[in-house]
């Protein structure tokens, strides 16, 4: 008891020689420390859902109200609610949705922080990497890595949305950005249409007169077409994963590694009647629904989805797929920061 006695002035001490630390720009690692070592991950970023159903009104007002030359994109970000605003899904990972009309550029620029779209709506709008063209159409993965020009344009008559996902709060955080604008709106066009895809999509015959060099894919544009038949074919005599079914990631052709040094993509199947386990991971993955109804529990949150919602799943959050469309597979599509966390030794999971 002698020393509760004591405490009043030594916790008067103690206040006072905090205030003494600050102003050496220093503090007590004691008071904080079992906020900084939590036994298991605390992300800020919350389970959430943007349901396609709410936002796509906003998503072709803004191409009302601002032009591509104005916007240089025109986007309606995805800003996850436990981030006070910030233009961030989770800590690590981006997205937002993209709207570019008949006769629009999206003039050509690149930046440290690498990209992926995914094609939500409309037909044969077209993204340039370094230059070389692909048209795109609803379900195809195309990806725009670290560094490479890219530009958007749509010479089609329809409008076209696509999902975008960067590693931009990964980058910025590491305080790794670069940006530059190319000196003319349109990149010129180097290579024939689709170059890339002739070269990489077979993926066990490649080019062996053509050494690509760099850490990510060398593939533009992964087809929903393609993506779709391989997981039809592999679902025909595959049940996948307990927790994710028949999934599939894309991978980088000449590595089998992930597609980005910074993030992994994947397409997967729920079969009918699909119940998944759930299951926890240390990384952070946004979801994108193809086709199909049903749910997702995320920690205590159940976000029930449908085709063109998209959804978040913090890191170490309980993760359990339900596909409830009548007799039919749901097709997700997901990416994620793994990479980063299997780069650094960080990646963990665990069965519920
Ligand atoms: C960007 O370059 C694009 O090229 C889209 O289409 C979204 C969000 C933040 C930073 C750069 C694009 C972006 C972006």
């Amino acid at each position: 008891m002698a020393t509760v006695q004591q405490s009043p002035s030594r916790a008067q001490a103690l206040e006072a020689y905090y205030q003494e630390l600050r102003q050496f720009s220093t503090a007590p690692l004691w008071t904080v420390l079992k906020s900084l070592l939590t036994p298991t991950p605390q992300p800020r970023a919350v389970p959430f859902i943007w349901r396609w159903r709410e936002l796509r009104p906003y998503v072709y007002r803004a191409g009302e109200l601002i032009g591509t030359e104005e916007a240089e994109r025109r986007v309606v970000m995805l800003c996850n609610p436990g981030l006070d605003g910030a233009a961030a899904v989770t800590n690590t990972l981006y997205a937002g949705l993209q709207l570019i009309l008949p006769g629009e550029i999206a003039r050509t620029h690149r930046h440290t922080a690498a990209a992926i779209r995914f094609i939500v709506e409309g037909h044969g709008a077209y993204t340039a990497v370094d230059g070389e063209r692909t048209l795109m159409n609803p379900g195809d993965l195309v990806l725009t890595p670290n560094w490479t020009w890219h530009d958007h344009g749509n010479e089609s008559a329809e409008p076209m949305v696509w999902l975008d996902g960067l590693d931009l709060p990964l980058v910025n955080a590491i305080d790794a950005m670069f940006f530059e604008e190319y000196p003319q709106t349109v990149q010129p066009v180097t290579k024939a249409l689709d170059d890339s895809r002739r070269k990489y999509a077979q993926g066990t015959l490649l080019p062996a007169y053509e050494r690509h060099l760099g850490h990510y894919s060398p593939l533009l544009n992964y087809t929903w077409e393609r993506t779709h038949a391989a997981l039809i074919e592999l679902a025909a005599h595959d049940t996948g994963s307990p927790y994710d079914g028949v999934v599939l990631e894309y991978v980088n052709p000449r590595t089998g590694g992930p597609v980005l040094p910074t993030m992994a993509c994947y397409a997967q199947l729920l079969p009918p009647g699909f119940e998944g386990q759930a299951r926890r991971r240390s990384i952070s993955a946004i979801f994108h629904v193809v086709e199909g109804e049903g749910y997702t529990e995320v920690g205590n949150q159940r976000l029930d989805w449908q085709a063109k919602d998209t959804f978040c799943v913090p890191s170490w959050a309980p993760c359990r797929h339900v596909n409830t469309s009548s007799g039919k597979p749901a097709f997700l599509f997901s990416f994620t920061d793994a990479p980063v966390l299997q780069a650094l030794g960080l990646y963990r999971e665990a069965a519920e």
